[in-house]
């Protein structure tokens, strides 16, 4: 049977008397079959890649495309009056995660499978993904995300474990989701929800009864840990995902003939980030239970499970209360203490410990001594592991310390989202570069005039594409013909867009003097704050209220626009990084891990004005200083003015004017008249008195950075090759590359 007889076949009627719901729900049936005949189950090693996160976006595309089907659909739909991106609106997106670290994961299995590499991940099947964002009288509102529906990418299984708490058991059940690589092989995202969910219990917009485990439990996507309850609930969530991930491991691994002592010949569990740690004391739990010794358990599950670091942030290294620990999963406590203990025999000193003096649990810490790898995710993040944040366990165990720099899915940043650079690029080297992206290097010998006149072309479709976009689901309309200056990321201080806002306000002030930019600016940004991040919400205000002042002001909108997207996700992402002209990567230095969202721009022609953070440094070195606009103070210099604490903004404020003059006017009557007092005080004041991601420190730099930037834009060929150059150098930057550097020093599948 064909494709349009099976679409047929499944609606009981022609392809072009179906709605566009019945055809995305005949194309995913399609979709799902074709992929089963891809799963193999070969190997006798798996890695079970653990993740509280799983950023997926939306599948349909990304499958056609893996599968080989996408041009042969396009085109039947076409034939039939229908277009395959309104198919694509129909479908919801899973937002299983928060950001980079999430979505990280999803890349991952993307490029294990095209890899072929025996790979699954496992996770929580949350009813909703990260709330839906709007915009209320300048202000973030948060609604339920929800996306499953009668006919979803999920597969129910009969897989199904009991999960005990303290005084409650409860049953958990397996899905599936296919993952399948581009031309390669289906594996399987696993995820785990609880049957005894209830809806019902949420209240208005996101809220809910935190203390109902037994019908919140994978309700939500974790909750912020701003109060207790959604902390414990957070145990409660992770518990239950690792206590089902470790039963099904054992179990599959048995079945394959795994005696428990060759486990790790069997399964490399790659632990991401510390959401996942509490696998370590359930797998040993569960081994003694089976009759192994504590210390050879310990043991066996040393030789099996793998950390990954994404961040250094002192707030989110996860360090649960014993309290919480008794209360939620009190048969995991005397194995936290025994292992504890035997760590201290080996090694003395207190601040390597697990447990700590204040009965805090270190999850970090446990995974160190109990795993046999440790990885950072750009080299720089590296670094800063080894010699600072986990110097002492470095000093240990040097040989279990590594880099993995981070990677994105070339087939989902380039071949989904920007088809037309695909064809220019395949149209110049051939096919190579979609398996092996270090191709892309060949693309940088085609600095020839029609070459970068097909590379500007492409760019001013994508921006025209985007303006349309903006116009039809947000009604604002944008200058195709200004430069796009693009923030996208979720908010957080350290990512400074408080400074790109101060920015904006510095050159609505100019352009107010008569100083006018020679080619109009659409500053974009796109983020989602966590819902009790107070001073995050602030700079959403600030930032909604400047599209407003400058939107209404016929002075300055000529040559200036602000526009705040709503519900930055995967799906927007893909839409705004192919009409990016610049990419802003500004985060104080040492801060930001790694960055992907740095990557997908570059990839897609973007220049990048950033800082030396995160995986910029390895940007800038592979694409030279002409290709980047790098400014502000080194990690050096920042992690020493931490350790003095010497930084002081207000010192910034009182000596220069520009800073004294935009700061102000946060505050001043035209912004009051829009916002609010309250919300655009409280954040003047953060930066004045505190600033503690020091934005001040780096906001002359960066504004004199930006003047350079959009001066040599001017020169559309010379920008041209800019571009050029930076695509050509993403290659680096391919999750591909990522996975087999896992593979090759840590799997060894
Ligand atoms: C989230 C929660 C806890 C710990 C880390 C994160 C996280 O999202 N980290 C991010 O991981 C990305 C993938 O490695 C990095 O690119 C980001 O820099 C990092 O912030």
């Amino acid at each position: 049977m064909n494709l349009e007889q099976r679409i047929i076949e499944i609606n009981d009627k022609v392809v072009n008397q179906c709605s566009n719901k019945e055809i995305y729900s005949a194309l995913l049936k399609i979709v799902q079959e074709e992929a089963e005949k891809r799963q193999q189950e070969d190997g006798k090693k798996k890695v079970y890649y653990i993740s509280a996160e799983f950023l997926i976006g939306k599948l349909l595309s990304n499958n056609l495309i893996n599968l080989g089907m996408y041009e042969e659909v396009r085109k039947l739909l076409m034939e039939n009056g229908k277009n395959i991106c309104e198919i694509e609106e129909m479908e919801p997106e899973p937002s299983l995660g928060n950001g980079g670290l999430g979505r990280l994961a999803a890349c991952f299995l993307d490029s294990m499978a095209t890899l072929g590499l025996n790979g699954d991940g496992i996770g929580l099947n949350y009813h909703f993904g990260l709330f839906k964002q709007s915009f209320e009288d300048h202000l973030q509102m948060e609604d339920p995300n929800p996306w499953i529906e009668q006919n979803s990418w999920l597969t129910r299984t009969e897989v199904s474990y009991p999960v005990t708490f303290g005084g409650l058991t409860v049953r958990s059940r397996m899905y599936h989701i296919g993952v399948t690589g581009y031309q390669g092989r289906t594996n399987q995202l696993h995820l785990f929800d609880l049957e005894s969910i209830d809806e019902e219990i949420i209240q208005d917009g996101i809220s809910f009864d935190k203390e109902n485990i037994k019908k919140n439990l994978t309700l939500f996507l974790y909750p912020d840990d701003s109060d207790e309850a959604g902390r414990k609930l957070r145990i409660y969530q992770q518990y239950f995902m690792v206590s089902s991930a470790a039963q099904y491991i054992l179990e599959e691994c048995v079945k394959k003939g795994c005696k428990l002592y060759d486990l790790p010949d069997y399964a490399v569990i790659q632990i991401n980030d510390t959401h996942p740690s509490m696998v370590i004391p359930e797998l040993v739990r569960l081994l003694t239970l089976r009759g192994i010794s504590f210390e050879e358990a310990a043991e066996i599950v040393s030789k099996t499970c793998a950390y990954t670091n994404h961040t250094i942030l002192a707030e989110a290294l996860e360090k649960w209360p014993m309290e919480y620990l008794e209360e939620a999963v009190p048969q995991l406590v005397p194995v936290i203490k025994k292992l504890d203990k035997l760590a201290r025999n080996v090694h003395q000193d207190p601040s390597v410990a697990i447990i700590d003096e204040k009965d805090l649990v270190h999850m970090a810490h446990m995974d160190i001594h109990y795993g046999f790898s440790v990885n950072g995710v750009a080299y720089l993040h590296t670094e800063i592991l080894k010699k600072s944040e986990l110097k002492k366990f470095y000093d240990i165990y040097p040989e279990k310390f590594s880099n993995k720099t981070n990677g994105i899915t070339f087939r989902r940043w380039l071949l989904q989202c920007n088809p037309l650079l695909t064809q220019l690029i395949t149209s110049r080297i051939g096919e190579g570069y979609k398996k092996d992206a270090m191709e892309l290097e060949k693309l940088a010998a085609f600095d020839d005039e029609a070459t970068l006149k097909a590379i500007l072309d492409i760019k001013r479709q994508n921006k025209t594409a985007l303006k349309e976009y903006l116009m039809s689901t947000q009604g604002v309309d944008i200058n195709e013909n200004s430069i796009y200056d693009i923030q996208v990321k979720r908010l957080h201080e350290y990512k400074r867009q408080q400074m790109n806002a101060l920015y904006v306000i510095h050159k609505y002030l100019e352009i107010k003097k008569g100083n006018l930019p020679s080619t109009p600016v659409t500053v974009i940004f796109g983020a989602k704050a966590a819902p009790a991040y107070v001073i995050a919400k602030d700079i959403i205000h600030l930032i909604l209220c400047l599209q407003e002042l400058v939107g209404n002001d016929p002075q300055v909108s000529p040559y200036l626009k602000v526009v705040m997207v709503e519900n930055y996700n995967v799906s927007k992402a893909e839409k705004l990084i192919p009409a990016c002209d610049i990419s802003q990567q500004i985060s104080l230095a040492s801060k930001e891990a790694s960055g992907t969202g740095n990557m997908k721009f570059m990839l897609n022609g973007a220049v990048t004005l950033g800082t030396m953070d995160g995986a910029n440094v390895e940007i800038a070195e592979l694409v030279g200083e002409d290709n980047i606009y790098i400014f502000g103070e080194s990690s050096e210099t920042v992690i020493q003015h931490y350790e003095k604490a010497d930084y002081v903004s207000k010192e910034y404020y009182e000596t220069d004017e520009e800073i004294r003059e935009a700061l102000d006017f946060m505050v001043g009557a035209e912004m009051t008249a829009i916002g609010h007092k309250e919300n655009l005080k409280r954040l003047y004041d953060e930066i004045l008195k505190k600033d503690w991601f020091m934005t001040l420190l780096d906001y002359k730099a960066y504004s004199a950075a930006r003047e350079r930037i959009y001066k040599d834009y001017e020169d559309s060929f010379v920008w041209a090759k800019k571009m050029l150059i930076n695509i050509s150098k993403a290659g680096y930057f391919s999750s591909d590359r990522t996975i087999l550097e896992y593979n090759r020093d840590i799997w060894k599948l």
